[in-house]
This record gives structure tokens, sequence and C-alpha cells, in this order.
């Protein structure tokens, strides 16, 4: 146990899911498929495979996170033979008072969510919403307000209807902004006063790597991806617009993927290139967080000769739209070199490196770094000037039910305490305004990558295996007991 500084009186602990990814229950209650729904997976642990059918009838799959070779005449679907973890998910949707009882019994101040518009709008523009869907989230919310647990609500993560897709490649096209606009409204308009937090686009800047899971588009090429990013920075714009003429308490962010990275030498072109390959990254929350699209970004698209179809009034639209906090998923820190050739490489969260020499890695190689959260922290508030809400951070490893039936997770505790102490220094020691913290998968989920469930996040382990069977039966780690101490000293008992 270590004892240190109680965080500020209004720090909102946590945890957070995503209902693709927890929810199951892909096809109840008028809910049509999503982006998510297609990917298979799960078995092997590799990155997960996007299913499709052709014209012809014949099927076939695709990794999600390269989609250059996605065969013509053929859309993605849910194919015969394939196994889709994401279907039945930790099944929260019959489990979810049982699961908030849980987050409860742990302290939440708060808890992270997101509300899957397949289940709010099935066909991405239908006009009028799915009044089972919004039931749904009626209960769970109610459910979360009975124990004053603040709900943070993600309105898009990883999860763009599929008829939206199939109609005119989803974000690559103007039009589904105003399609989720609407669904925005429907939400700001049934939530007025039950929800404050909000957060448009989950990691919006990994759709340089997947723009299959963070937009729903299909392609891999640089002047659609860019396009896509431009469609949904200009929705975010509208949206957190939109919420706060509909009610001045709603406060709402957008939200990057943070993975800090170092140059690996202090030769000034690794130095140089290392600022650059950040600014992929910096780049969306400039335009989110300062409205406009900054001056090293359009000079990059002239040079990759990349024409984006904008129309008059968008610059108005970004400059009015600012978001009111930055939410950063962080989970590793990244090396960068300009003569990487022969360097050792590792995975990481949406993205590969080159191998830190001073840090260990998961089972999963993302290098585990708690200085680099602390360092995060330091960087994105010294940039925006705006609170920063930590909305995922977490360590995914393979757990084992002892015979006692315990589940000893040390090593989670382990890392996640270390984190907790980083954001302690950078709240008091360097002055950042940190809102709060919601660890990944504060319950067991499926894995967004390889969609494993053993691949496990949380404090509450839900028994499902990689191939869909269990009882999904909750059962508290070590961990459980830990998190809930943090919360009740207020961060001073770790
Ligand atoms: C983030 C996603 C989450 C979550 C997390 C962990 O990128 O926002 O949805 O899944 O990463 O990643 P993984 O599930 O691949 O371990």
């Amino acid at each position: 146990m270590i004892k240190t500084k109680a965080f500020p009186d209004q720090f909102l602990w946590g945890g957070a899911t995503a209902a693709n990814q927890y929810e199951g229950a892909y096809d109840a209650d008028g809910k049509k498929l999503s982006a998510a729904d297609v990917l298979a997976g799960g078995k092997s642990g590799e990155l997960r495979n996007l299913t499709y059918r052709k014209a012809d009838g014949k099927t076939g799959e695709i990794c999600a996170f390269s989609l250059g070779d996605f065969p013509e005449n053929a859309y993605p679907d849910v194919i015969e033979g394939a196994f889709y973890p994401n279907h039945t998910g930790s099944d929260f949707y019959h489990h979810y008072k049982e699961d908030i009882a849980l987050f409860a019994e742990m302290g939440f101040k708060c808890y992270r969510m997101s509300i899957a518009w397949s289940r709010i709008f099935p066909n991405g523009d239908d006009p009028l919403p799915n009044e089972k869907g919004l039931a749904f989230y009626d209960q769970v919310i109610e459910e979360l307000l009975k124990y004053h647990i603040e709900p943070v609500i993600t309105l898009s993560h990883y999860e763009v209807p599929l008829e939206l897709t199939k109609k005119w490649n989803s974000w690559a096209d103007r039009r589904t902004i105003s399609c989720f606009e609407r669904y925005c409204k429907t939400l700001f308009e049934r939530y007025k006063g039950k929800v404050k937090y909000w957060i448009t686009f989950n990691e919006i800047n990994t759709i340089v790597f997947t723009g299959w899971l963070s937009a729903g588009v299909i392609s891999a090429d640089r002047q659609t991806l860019e396009q896509a990013a431009y469609h949904q920075m200009l929705a975010s714009a509208r949206v957190v617009r939109l919420a706060h003429e509909m009610d001045s308490d709603y406060q709402v962010g957008c939200m990057l993927a943070y993975t800090p990275s170092y140059p690996y030498s202090c030769k000034p072109y690794d130095v140089l290139g290392n600022i650059k390959y950040q600014d992929q990254t910096l780049f969306f929350g400039d335009v989110m967080m300062r409205g406009y699209y900054p001056s090293y970004k359009q000079r990059e698209l002239e040079r990759e000769n990349i024409k984006l179809r904008t129309e008059d009034g968008d610059g108005e639209i970004l400059r009015l739209g600012t978001a009111d906090y930055v939410a950063i998923s962080y989970y590793m820190s990244a090396v960068f070199s300009t003569t990487g050739d022969q360097m050792e490489t590792t995975s990481g969260n949406m993205s590969t490196s080159y191998k830190n020499p001073y840090l260990k890695t998961s089972e999963w190689g993302w290098q585990i770094d708690p200085i680099g959260l602390r360092i995060s922290l330091n960087e994105l508030y010294e940039r925006y000037q705006k609170p920063i809400f930590i909305v995922e951070n977490g360590l995914g490893a393979k757990d084992q039910i002892e015979k006692d039936g315990s589940i000893r997770d040390n090593y989670r505790i382990e890392y996640l305490r270390k984190h907790i102490e980083q954001i302690g220094e950078a709240i008091y020691v360097d002055g950042v305004d940190v809102m709060g913290y919601t660890p990944w998968g504060c319950i067991d989920l499926v894995s967004a990558s390889t969609g494993q469930m053993s691949k496990r996040y949380g404090f509450i382990y839900v028994d499902c295996d990689d191939q869909g069977n269990g009882t999904f039966e909750r059962r508290k780690k070590l961990s459980f007991e830990w998190y809930k101490r943090v919360i009740q000293s207020n961060g001073e008992i770790l």
C-alpha cells in the first residue's frame, strides 16, 4: 500500500466500456448491424478480420486494419462459419443491473459508456429513432443515477451503422454528418438533466490506422480517409455547438488515442521527425480544440496533393464548435527513429512502434510507461489549456482463477497504481487540470483489436472464453477491492 496526497474533491473516479464490445445482443429490439458486428476473430490473438460477401454470393475475410485489397463488388457482412465475439460481448444487455450494482460497490463517481448508434437509428438515416433502443439506455441511465453515478457518454465508439457504409461509404460522404447530428440531438433531448458529460468520437485519430473501426470506411486511400476525418471533425464541432444550445450545462469532449512518442536518439533528424510523427495525432486535437486546420496540416495536404471537399461556412463551424475538454486513452508510449530499418518493433494500441529498451511490455507487446502518462498530460495541457479526462487506461492480461475461486491480478494493480501515481504528480507538481480517470474495461469485455475475451482489463471477471462459451457469471478480482479503496480514499491510498 502506498500513501500519497488526496486527489481534488470533484475528481471523477470510474471505469469505461463501449457498447459494441460489452453489450452483446447485437440484433435485439430492432438493432441492426454496425461496423463492429462484421469483425470476426477472437481465437488467435491476431488483428481481426472484416468479413464480406460479394455480389456473386461468395464470401471472404480481410484484415480490418489494412483494407487496401478490399475486393470490388463486395460489401461487409456477417457470413456463415465465422465467429463474431461482439455479438455476445459480455452480455451487459441482460446484466446491466448486476454490473452497475458492482460499479456502485466500488464507489464509482462516473461511468464512461457508449450508446450504440445502430440501436437508436438502425439504418443510420432513419427518420425516427427506435424507441426500444432508447428504452434500454433509459433503464441504464436510471440505474446509474440511482447510485449517483455520473454517466459519461461516448456518442460514437467504433460502431457506425453498417447501412451507411453500404449506402455511401459512411463518413467518406458528407451526408453522414446530418445523420449523426439527428442521432445526437435525439440523445441530448432525451437525457437533458440526466447526463452532463459527452464525448463525440472515440479515439478519432485512429482513423489513420483503421478507417474501418473508426469510421466504417472501406478504404486505405489517403484522400478518402482525410475526407472522412474532415467530416467527423465537422460533425464533432456541430454537435458540440448543438449540445451547448440545448443545455448550457452540457460538457462535450473530443477524444484522442494518445501515445506520446520519444525520439530514439538526440540526432536532430530524429527529434524533428518525432515532432512530425506526433503531429499526426495532435492535428486532430488542434482542429477540435483550436477550431481550425493548423498550417502544418494544410502544407502536408498540399504536398500530398490531397484536396478536401469543403463548403462555405465550414470554417465557422469548426471555429464555433471547439470542445470543452480533451479526453484521452493512454496505454503506452512509442519511439520514433529515422534509422529504424534494423530496429526491433513491438505492437501497440492501433499502431506499432520501435522498442524502447527502458520499458517492459504487456503480453501483447504494448510498452508500459506510467511516466509517459504524465508526459502526455503535460503536453496536452500546455497545448490546449483545457481540462483533461483520462477515459481509458489499463493492462490487458490473461487472468487465472485459483482453486479457491480467487483471481489475484496483482500485475493489474501494479500497472494502475503506477499510472495513478503519475496522474497525482501531474496534478500537484505540474499543475495539470485532470478531471477524472476511468480505467478501460472496468469489467472484462471483447478486445477491439484482436476480438479476444482472454485479453482482460477488468476489476470484474466475466466467465466467457475466446470462443464465446461460458456462463457470463461475474466474479470480483483482487483489483476490485484495491480500486474500491483507492476511490474511498480519493487516491490517497494506492
Ligand atoms: C482503445 C479502444 C477501446 C479498447 C482499448 C483496448 O483503442 O478505444 O475500445 O478496446 O483500446 O484495446 P484492445 O481491446 O485492442 O486491447
